[in-house]
């Protein structure tokens, strides 16, 4: 029968009346896919492709959409009371939320994959959400230097051919695909697995030569397991693929200028400690090559990071 998110967060707070907080704040998480959605999937009929005149804090320039769920996610956040501060991949520092009792802290990546937006390809939101640190100030960096084991929440909303909802609140992964005729999430599947077999692998094969030794072999090994590559070089959507086809997705470090001074691209707070949250949850793993991703305490806020993460079997076995 079908379940709305509503009725679906309503049943769990009936049976844990401790997840009160955690309950209204995915509601509004819904609201804001919702938001980002609407405004994505008219992205062709606004004036809203394309790139803006800015640079993020990783010199990266900025597509106008990124500026827009920025913009959209920090208010929405700031008015739900839930949230003590925020850190995105769009903005250079914290964000002091001013809500001086709240008890979580989030950080997020508005529209992961924003270069695909273009090219109505698949892009997504992804959000990290810890505890608030007692006796430490809402905006101070402390907040965001904690292990990904911390999270209490981590999911993204995936907006391709239809929007879907994918989080974990430490059960295992749920996802919603949003109905847009009634506009409500609709649960598709709870306790989802990534599957045993692993048919694809997800790796932008133009780094290959510019990626150390070691991730050669790794890749070598991922190729030969696999078999078929799938990149579509947009984070959520490669990771969402592999959690249902079943797959793994590498991005190591790499050196263009063939210096062999290899540089990770995917940011910690943003993308891999979410990621590695829902793929353990999913029975699967995540690594940066050395350490669990879970493991690692962020020494910065916009800290990068090497990522394997998918079928747990595979993970170890290249590892
Ligand atoms: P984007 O730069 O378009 O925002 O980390 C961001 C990201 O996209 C990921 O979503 C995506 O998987 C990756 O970068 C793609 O990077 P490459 O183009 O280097 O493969």
């Amino acid at each position: 029968m079908t379940k709305t998110l509503q009725q679906y967060l309503l049943e769990n707070l009936k049976n844990n009346p401790d997840r009160y907080d955690l309950v209204m704040m995915m509601a509004d998480i819904a609201t804001i896919g919702k938001l980002i959605s609407a405004r994505t999937n008219r992205a062709g009929l606004t004036d809203v492709r394309g790139l803006a005149d800015s640079t993020n804090v990783q010199d990266e320039t900025q597509a106008k959409l990124d500026i827009y769920t920025n913009d959209l996610c920090k208010e929405y956040l700031r008015n739900t009371a839930l949230f003590a501060a925020l850190a995105s991949e769009e903005e250079n520092n914290i964000v002091d939320l001013e809500n001086p009792n709240a008890q979580y802290i989030i950080a997020f990546d508005p529209l992961d994959g924003s270069s695909n937006i273009d090219v109505n390809v698949g892009v997504g939101t992804i959000f990290s959400v810890h505890k608030r640190l007692p006796d430490v100030d809402a905006a101070d960096i402390k907040q965001f230097l904690q292990a990904g084991h911390d999270q209490v929440v981590a999911g993204y909303l995936l907006y391709g051919s239809s929007t879907m909802l994918v989080f974990s609140w430490g059960d295992g992964v749920h996802m919603f695909t949003l109905d847009v005729d009634l506009g409500e999430f609709i649960l598709s599947d709870e306790h989802v697995k990534i599957p045993d077999e692993t048919p694809y692998y997800s790796f932008n094969e133009s780094y290959a030569p510019y990626i150390s030794a070691v991730d050669q072999a790794r890749l070598g090994k991922i190729r030969a397991v696999t078999g078929k590559q799938r990149y579509i070089g947009s984070l959520v959507a490669d990771f969402h693929r592999n959690l249902i086809k079943g797959g793994i997705y590498i991005y190591p470090a790499y050196d263009a200028s063939g210096k062999g001074n290899f540089k990770p691209k995917l940011r910690l707070n943003y993308e891999a400690k979410p990621m590695a949250w829902l793929a353990e949850q999913a029975g699967g793993a995540a690594s940066d090559g050395d350490n669990a991703i879970l493991d690692i305490v962020p020494s910065e806020l916009h800290q990068r990071v090497a990522v394997i993460i998918g079928n747990k079997k595979l993970v170890k076995e290249i590892l």
